[in-house]
C-alpha cells in the first residue's frame, strides 16, 4: 500500500497536489520528489536538532541534513542568533561587506590551497565558474570528469559517458549541445589507467580534471589510494588544473575536508553546503595566479547579484566558527556513522539480504548489492527497488533517509547514541519484511 495511505499524510498529499499545479513535479529540486523510492514527497513544517517535522505532525530522525549542510542539525542556536542579528542591518546591499572577507579568510585558514576565494550562491555556480576560470587560465577547452560524480547542473557537467573508450561526452539530457558535451571527457571513478590513457591522447587539450574526492552522488564511494595522487600528478605533468569538488566533503570530513584527509593539493577547490549554514552560499578558490584571472582584476568574467549575501555569510560564519570551536563533533559523528553502517550491514546480512556498504567520516551508503562498490558501474548493480522498500519502511518508523540509493546518509551533531540504536532496531524490522 502507498506510504501516504498507511501513514495518513493527508496534509502533505494536499500540499503536494497544490504544488504540482504550479511547480514542475511539485518540487524545486528533482530528488525531493521521491520518485525513485515510489513515494510522494513529504512536506516539512520545521526542523530542530537532528529531527525534521512534517506538516502532518510526525517527526523523523534526519539522515539527509538538507543534503549535507546541517552537520550540526536544524535551527542551530548560534546560526539562528547570527541571522537574527544580521537581518536587523538589512538583507542585501550589492556592495562589499566585512563579513565576506572574514569568511574568505576562515575558508583559507582551513583550506590553505585556497589562496584566494570567490563567494557564490550554489555548488553549481561554483563548479561552472571554476571550469570557466580553468579554461580561461589554460586556454584549453576540454575537461575531464568521472562517471557517477555530480558537480551541479552546468551544461558541461551534465554529460554522460560516451560509447566505448572514446570517452567523449554525450549530452546527459536534452538541451545540452552535443558540441559542448563532446569537450567533456568522462572516465570511470578510481580508474587510473583510463585517466592516464585520456591524458596520453588529449593531454595538451585538457584544461582541468574535476572530481569529488570522496564521491557522494553515486552513493558514497571513497577514492582508492592511488586515485587522487594520480589526478594531482597527471594534471601537473600535462599543465591542466586539478579541481577538487568539496561541496559535500568540505567541513564534513573534518575542518580541512578531503584535501586535508588525503593530503592532496588541488589548484582549485569548490565548497558549498556546510559553509552556508543552510543558506544559499558556496565558494570556489585556489592558487592566487589562477584566481587573479577573474574579473574585475582579470579577464575571465564571473558575477552574482547575491554573491556574498550578508545573511548567508552570517550563517556560514556562525556554522564554521562553531565547528572550529568544537572539533570533537567530527569524531562523534564519525563514530555514529561507523556504528550505523556496521549495524546495518550485520542486520541485513542476518536477514539474508545481499548488501554492502561504504563509510567514511560521517558519510555512508548501504548498497543493496553484493559489491564491492568502487565506481558508477558497480553502484548501478544495486537493487533500487529493495532500497525503495527499505526507505519506505524506515520513513514509516520515523527515520528520514535520502530518497535515492545513490546518495549519502549523513550523521549530524544533534544525534545521540540512542538515535543510532533506534535506527538499527527499525532497520532490523524492515529487513525482516524485505527478506526474500
Ligand atoms: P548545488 O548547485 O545543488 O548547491 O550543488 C551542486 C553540487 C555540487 N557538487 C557536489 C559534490 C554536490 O553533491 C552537489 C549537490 N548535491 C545534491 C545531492 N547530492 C544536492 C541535492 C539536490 O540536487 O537537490
Amino acid at each position: 500500500m502507498a506510504l501516504g495511505k498507511r501513514l495518513n499524510m493527508e496534509k502533505s498529499k494536499k500540499l503536494f497536489e497544490e504544488a504540482a499545479a504550479i511547480i514542475p513535479g511539485g518540487v524545486n529540486s528533482p530528488v525531493r520528489a521521491c520518485l525513485s523510492v515510489g513515494a510522494a514527497p513529504v512536506f516539512v513544517d520545521h526542523g530542530r536538532g537532528a529531527r525534521i517535522f512534517d506538516v502532518d505532525g510526525r517527526s523523523y530522525l534526519d539522515f539527509v541534513s538538507s543534503w549535507g549542510p546541517l552537520i550540526c542539525g536544524h535551527a542551530a542556536p548560534w546560526t539562528t542568533a547570527a541571522l537574527e542579528e544580521a537581518i536587523k542591518k538589512g538583507s542585501s546591499f550589492g556592495a562589499p561587506t566585512e563579513g565576506e572577507t572574514r569568511l574568505a579568510r576562515l575558508i583559507n585558514r582551513n583550506y590553505p590551497s585556497m589562496e584566494m576565494v570567490r563567494l557564490v550562491n550554489s555548488g553549481t555556480e561554483a563548479a561552472m565558474s571554476a571550469l570557466r576560470l580553468a579554461r580561461g587560465f589554460t586556454g584549453r577547452d576540454r575537461i575531464v570528469k568521472f562517471q557517477g560524480c555530480y558537480h551541479g547542473h552546468a551544461d558541461s557537467l551534465l554529460v554522460a559517458a560516451g560509447s566505448g573508450l572514446a570517452t567523449l561526452g554525450i549530452p546527459g539530457c536534452p538541451g545540452i549541445p552535443a558540441a559542448l558535451a563532446e569537450l567533456t571527457l568522462t572516465v570511470p571513478y578510481n580508474d587510473v589507467a583510463a585517466l592516464t590513457a585520456v591524458f596520453e591522447k588529449h593531454g595538451s587539450e585538457i584544461a582541468a580534471v574535476i572530481v569529488e574526492p570522496v564521491a557522494g552522488n553515486m552513493g558514497v564511494v571513497p577514492p582508492q589510494p592511488d586515485f587522487l595522487p594520480a589526478i594531482e600528478n597527471l594534471t601537473r605533468r600535462y599543465g591542466a588544473l586539478f579541481i577538487c569538488d568539496e561541496v559535500i566533503t568540505g567541513f564534513r570530513l573534518g575542518l580541512g575536508g578531503a584535501q586535508a584527509h588525503f593530503k592532496i593539493k588541488p589548484d582549485l577547490t569548490i565548497l558549498g553546503k556546510i559553509i552556508g549554514g543552510g543558506l544559499p552560499l558556496a565558494a570556489f578558490g585556489g592558487r592566487r595566479e589562477v584566481m587573479e584571472r577573474l574579473a574585475p582584476v582579470g579577464d575571465v568574467y564571473q558575477a552574482g547579484t547575491l554573491s556574498g549575501n550578508p545573511l548567508a555569510v552570517a550563517a556560514g560564519l556562525a556554522a564554521i566558527e562553531h565547528l572550529m570551536a568544537e572539533p570533537s563533533i567530527y569524531s562523534r559523528i564519525r563514530q555514529a556513522s561507523e556504528r550505523l553502517s556496521a549495524g546495518l550491514l550485520a542486520l541485513a546480512g542476518e536477514n539474508g539480504l545481499a548488501v554492502c556498504g561504504n563509510q567514511i567520516g560521517s558519510m555512508s551508503t548501504l548498497f543493496f548489492a553484493a559489491g564491492p562498490i568502487s565506481d558508477y558501474a558497480s553502484a548501478l548493480k544495486s537493487d533500487v527497488g529493495l532500497y525503495a522498500a527499505f526507505w519506505r519502511g524506515m520513513l514509516a518508523r520515523g527515520f528520514w533517509l535520502a530518497p535515492s540509493q545513490f546518495e549519502c546518509c549523513f550523521t549530524s551533531a544533534g544525534m545521540i547514541p540512542d538515535d543510532i540504536d533506534n535506527a538499527l532496531d527499525a532497520a532490523d524490522a524492515v529487513f525482516k519484511g524485505l527478506k526474500k
